[in-house]
């Protein structure tokens, strides 16, 4: 038996099936969820996409108009599905306000590639060694569908793009290139999608440009540190979202293992920190000892408290893993 018959047979015999992605979804997320429900939906489920909040601008066209999605508030009224899936979720928390729905389907599924000990499905799908989900989208798809659509393909591509950082980080591994190749093999050109995420706005170029001014180098230069308060945003004339990015840039100076970039979040205190690493730093451990996660090379988490005392803990920790304090 291979890997996927368990998945396939369990959503064969669903004929209503609930997909669910990460809060602050991304391209890898997204393209995970659309690429299953377009595929499902040719299969005859009746599926739903839900969301905690509304999709990025940028990243709108991974939904698809034939699938009903659904921006979730608690206490909203839904039918009962058959079967839940949750895709690029690490821990049942990343469901954000959608957690009880998730688990109000009769049987559920977790479809992810992150670090974690929350097997939060009954039936979980996990293996960190996948570059994206959108890979073991890809996988599970062939063995459930056949031929991929068109449609469904893109987003995979899309979500294997993102997570990739476009091909460059150090998960873009053999597969990623088979699976990619056999998708630009049908589609032809696809650097459109490329552009989409290498355009930047004006107020992400002032955004950087405050991040720049204000980066600290520690451990000797290891490590660099940027922080942004709301005030930075607004000068910039900036969103959130244009900050998105911002943590892999750092990591790319000269000599840097690891970059550090926290923002101040909506609420009182909040503090989102991204993390990035070369080859040194394993961030998904830092980013858990703050409880939160992700992968070896890019994790984040979320702090409640002052930035210094933040800073001051996250230094300690970092300087502990490099050996340098
Ligand atoms: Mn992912």
């Amino acid at each position: 038996m291979n890997s996927w018959s368990k998945a396939v047979e369990v959503i064969n015999k669903a004929r209503s099936i609930s997909i669910f992605t990460h809060y602050d979804a991304d391209g890898d997320a997204l393209g995970s969820a659309f690429a299953l429900a377009i595929e499902l939906k040719r299969l005859g489920k009746e599926t739903c996409v839900f969301l905690d909040e509304e999709m990025q601008k940028k990243l709108v066209f991974l939904s698809s108009k034939g699938i009903d999605t659904v921006v979730y508030e608690v206490g909203m009224e839904t039918r009962r599905f058959d079967l839940s899936i949750a895709v690029d979720s690490g821990d049942m928390k990343r469901l954000g306000k959608r957690a009880e729905l998730f688990k109000s389907a009769a049987v559920t599924m977790k479809i992810d590639h992150h670090i974690s000990k929350d097997d939060f499905g009954d039936y979980n799908f996990v293996d960190t060694k996948w570059a994206a989900t959108c890979v073991a989208i890809w996988e599970l798809l062939t063995e459930l569908v056949g031929e991929i659509s068109d449609e469904a393909a893109i987003r995979i591509y899309t979500g294997i793009y993102t997570d990739t950082g476009g091909f460059k980080h150090s998960n873009t591994d053999e597969r990623v290139h088979l699976i990619t190749a056999k998708i630009l093999s049908k589609l032809g050109d696809l650097s459109y999608i490329s552009r989409i995420f290498q355009e930047k706005s004006k107020g992400m170029i002032k955004l950087y440009n405050i991040a720049v001014s204000k980066m600290e180098f520690f451990f000797n230069e290891r490590v660099v540190y940027a922080y942004l308060a709301k005030e930075d945003f607004e000068k910039a004339g900036a969103i959130m979202e244009d900050s998105e990015g911002l943590a892999t840039y750092l990591r790319e100076i000269e000599g840097v293992d690891t970059s550090v970039f926290i923002r101040q979040g909506d609420k009182e205190d909040e503090l989102k920190a991204s993390l990035r690493s070369n080859e040194i730093v394993d961030v998904a451990e830092i980013a858990a000892s703050f409880n939160g996660g992700g992968h070896k090379r890019a994790a984040g988490f979320t702090y409640y408290g002052d930035e210094q005392s933040m800073k001051k803990m996250l230094l300690e920790r970092l300087g502990r893993t490099l050996n340098d304090t």
